[in-house]
């Protein structure tokens, strides 16, 4: 059994997860427009993956037995970026949903709920990776600075992207 508190946060994280599979589904439209279809390959990627997030809360708090209550979703603020801009923005996006997580294992502790401790485990690895897989396209826009060339390469390099549905699990 959920206590309220914890019901509660896993709930407002649903709300963050389509979140932020809303945002990248805008960072895919964005890049579309600046014709880079590989960005919009990864940003499409991107935006299932975190829709299979908030499906495994949505999993979870009913698994326990407990109330799924779904909230407005607030609009993504992307307009006119460029490519360097799209992948600072994911990244510090990426930094806030660690601390979600962060913040929901503090509460799952403080409560004493060991299965929603255990639950988080497989967030908190997949927000390394998270993290990681960002800020190495980052690196490489910064290392090419808009050079065009630069640009396509990296460009080849995220339309292989494939978000591959089973390995999301356990
Ligand atoms: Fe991008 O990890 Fe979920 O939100």
């Amino acid at each position: 059994m959920l206590s309220d508190t914890i019901q509660a946060a896993l709930n407002v994280q649903i709300n963050e997860e389509i979140h932020s599979a809303y945002i990248y589904l805008a960072m895919a439209a964005e890049s579309d427009r600046l014709g880079l279809p590989g960005f919009t390959n990864w940003f499409k990627q991107q935006y299932s993956e975190e829709l299979a997030h908030a499906d495994r809360f949505f999993n979870y708090i009913l698994e326990r037995g407990g109330e799924v209550k779904l909230t407005a979703i607030e609009g993504p603020k992307i307009n006119n970026e460029t490519p360097l801009e799209l992948f600072e923005k994911s990244l510090a996006h990426e930094q806030h949903i660690t601390s979600c997580i962060f913040k929901l294992k503090d509460l799952s502790r403080a409560e004493s709920d060991h299965a929603t401790d255990n639950f988080l485990e497989w967030f908190v690895a997949e927000q390394v990776e998270e993290e990681a897989a960002t800020r190495g396209v980052l690196d490489q826009l910064k290392l090419v600075d808009g050079n065009p060339s630069g640009l396509f390469l990296i460009d080849r390099e995220l339309g292989g992207r494939k978000f591959d549905s089973t390995s999301d699990e356990d």
